[in-house]
């Protein structure tokens, strides 16, 4: 197969990776496919290498995910230093700030020597370490195979389920605008290897609890539409957690389902958790989000990005309609 899709490697990246006999992987909280795939395919892949490595992680793994770790569960942050003194790298994957590293922003900066990160946001930067950050590339799972083949590690099954996990998420199984030639260069090339492209997408996307459709249909009973219909607004609030059964991790892609409004080209999905609101921003193709979260205190990528913002849903939700409301019409255009 041609290569010609596939990104190059920095060299300082594979001399850290290379040198290193043990490593510590890590990923972010709150974390979404590319992550989870991410870092157990390097975790694996250097394993299958003869390497030691151990995964660690803030949150718990999601249900959906729970087949990628059937046998092992990456360890808390509150090991962290323990582990961290151990490896020889301390490689942090799909993301670069330390908003996302819950439990983490004392415990990194000690070992910054160690430290090799791995990201593709269009807003990087503070962790310390080298820095391999490449927006272009659509998922942190398109820089993992582009790292595992240069180092020419083995590639079994498991390695190739967690890489495609990984690039699907974060294309939106290559129906985002991030889907390119290199994002499908590598699936092409996990499909050779066997992956079963089907049946993970019936494991990812159709396998859902019944209280999660319950909770979709209150937020899209939430749904408001703002900006002649450039933007529409949606929340989840606790009650509708505690209404449909179900819990804070389980609203992954929610806010896509906006985007089916063919007039949308923002929508703003604000979720009530302890004491603070999460907020997801998506776009369709002219609005940068990314910029707009940077400048709440967030961060992602130009047509996905989000921020926690501490208040009540109530206080929060006037600052980031404004913000968008602005943003729309600095835009200029008519709805589409
Ligand atoms: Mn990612």
């Amino acid at each position: 197969m041609s290569v010609k899709h596939a990104g190059k490697v920095p060299a300082k990246v594979l001399r850290r990776v290379s040198a290193a006999q043990s490593l510590l992987v890590v990923t972010h909280a709150r974390p979404d496919g590319d992550a989870l795939g991410s870092m157990r395919a390097l975790t694996l892949a250097a394993r299958a290498a003869g390497k030691t490595a151990w995964m660690l992680m803030p949150d718990a793994v999601p249900t959906r995910y729970a087949f990628l770790f059937a046998d092992e569960t990456p360890a808390p942050a509150g090991r962290f230093a323990e582990l961290a003194a151990k490896a020889e790298a301390v490689v942090i994957l799909d993301t670069s700030v330390f908003g996302q590293l819950d439990g983490l922003d004392k415990a990194i900066p000690p070992v910054a020597e160690k430290l090799l990160v791995i990201d593709h946001h269009a807003t990087p930067g503070e962790l310390g370490g080298l820095l391999w950050n490449d927006p272009s590339a659509a998922a942190c799972g398109v820089l993992m195979r582009e790292l595992i083949e240069a180092m020419r590690w083995p590639q079994d099954a498991a390695v190739c389920e967690a890489l495609w996990t990984a690039i699907v998420s974060d294309t939106g199984w290559f129906h985002y605008p991030n889907t390119d030639a290199r994002s499908l260069h590598h699936a092409a090339a996990l499909l050779e290897a066997g992956v079963q492209a089907s049946a993970l997408y019936d494991r990812l996307l159709r396998n859902d609890r019944p209280e999660r459709l319950k909770l979709v249909a209150r937020m899209l009973g939430s749904l408001e539409m703002h900006c002649g219909g450039l933007l529409a607004v949606m929340t989840i609030r606790k009650a509708d957690f505690d209404a449909s059964g179900t819990r804070p991790d389980e609203t992954e892609n929610l806010i896509n389902e906006a985007l089916r409004i063919g007039s949308v080209e923002a929508v703003i999905l604000l979720t009530e958790l302890d004491g603070l609101c999460r907020v997801s921003l998506r776009s369709r193709t002219r609005l940068d989000v990314a910029q707009i979260a940077k400048s709440l205190g967030g961060g992602g990528h130009t047509r996905a990005a989000g921020v926690r913002i501490s208040g009540s849903l109530e206080a929060v939700k006037p600052r980031v309609l404004a913000a968008l409301t602005e943003a729309l019409g600095r835009l200029g255009g008519s709805p589409r």
